[in-house]
């Protein structure tokens, strides 16, 4: 492992775009739920009962109070170090974006300025009928499933299964992943697609790639430096190393 630091810390020293491209695991210091690991919430039930467009048509109430329950989740945590440390990051380095998988907004609460949400953002509806957005303000509330001014039924904001990504968020993930110097891939299983390919992208334009994890994935094959244990441990451990390779302030 501290081979693995020493290759990394090289690496960061001449580094000037850094790109994390995150999933659920990042998330899992803050309490949040993963997906697929052992306690992930897809064990509890199939994507295809919660996380679809059908699945809301046949109950929307089902699936607008499993948001509201993961919401509230959400709200009661708060970013971890890792979410915090990447945004510190961003004072050693021309450029850091972050390209997340996750909905629970907490990247942009822990204060990163470039945040690409692949699969949505919790905190955020919208009318199925209009396609007005409906982040908060004037929700019919009183209804299980509020109800857009149109008489639309509000959706969240979430990518669904079967669904496309945002496009400009997918486009500027891809521009990203071409450009930048390193991408660390931290708390994904890299299974679920179009996202996924933002990995291999990088790869495949010479990147170097820093994979976090409790475990191997299926990126682990293509990581240049794999660092196994807890995001929110390993980040603080990244940023004293860059601490003493670069100076505050844009290098
Ligand atoms: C699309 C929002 C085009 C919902 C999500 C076969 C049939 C049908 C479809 C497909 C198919 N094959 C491929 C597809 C496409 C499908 C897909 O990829 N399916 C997979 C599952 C096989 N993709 C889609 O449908 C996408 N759209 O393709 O559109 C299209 C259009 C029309 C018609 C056809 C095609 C849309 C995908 C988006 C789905 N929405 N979420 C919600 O959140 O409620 S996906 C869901 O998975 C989350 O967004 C999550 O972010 C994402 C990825 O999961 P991870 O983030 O990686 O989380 P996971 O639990 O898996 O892993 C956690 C990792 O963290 C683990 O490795 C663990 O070891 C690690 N970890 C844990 N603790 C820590 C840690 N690491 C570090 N520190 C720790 N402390
Ligand atoms: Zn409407």
């Amino acid at each position: 492992m501290l081979q693995q630091y020493e290759k990394l810390k090289k690496v960061l020293s001449s580094a000037k775009k850094i790109v994390f491209f995150t999933g659920a695991g990042i998330s899992a210091e803050s309490g949040i739920p993963t997906f697929r690991g052992k306690d992930g919430i897809w064990n509890k039930m199939k994507p295809e009962e919660l996380a679809n467009f059908n699945a809301f048509l046949c109950n929307p109430e089902l699936v607008w109070d499993w948001y509201q329950y993961r919401k509230k989740i959400v709200h009661e945590a708060s970013p971890n170090p890792a979410h915090l440390v990447i945004s510190e990051l961003q004072n050693y380095f021309d450029e850091v974006t972050v390209v997340t998988q996750n909905v629970d907004n907490f990247h942009n609460r822990a204060g990163s300025k470039i945040v690409y949400e692949l699969h949505g953002n919790i905190e955020k509806n919208y009318c199925i009928s209009c396609g007005k957005r409906h982040d908060f303000e004037n929700l019919v509330v009183g209804e299980k499933v509020p109800k857009c001014e149109c008489g639309g039924l509000i959706r969240p904001d979430i990518v669904w299964f079967g669904e496309y990504l945002p496009e400009d968020a997918y486009s500027l993930s891809e521009l990203a992943a071409e450009t930048c110097d390193v991408m660390f891939v931290i708390g994904t299983s890299a299974v679920v697609y179009p996202a996924a390919n933002i990995a291999y992208i990088a790869k495949r334009n010479g990147k170097i790639l820093v994979e976090i994890n409790i475990e191997r994935t299926e990126l682990s094959g293509i990581a240049d430096i794999s660092l196994i244990g807890k995001a929110g441990e390993i980040l603080p451990q990244i940023l004293q190393l860059v601490k003493e390779e670069k100076s505050y302030g844009k290098n």
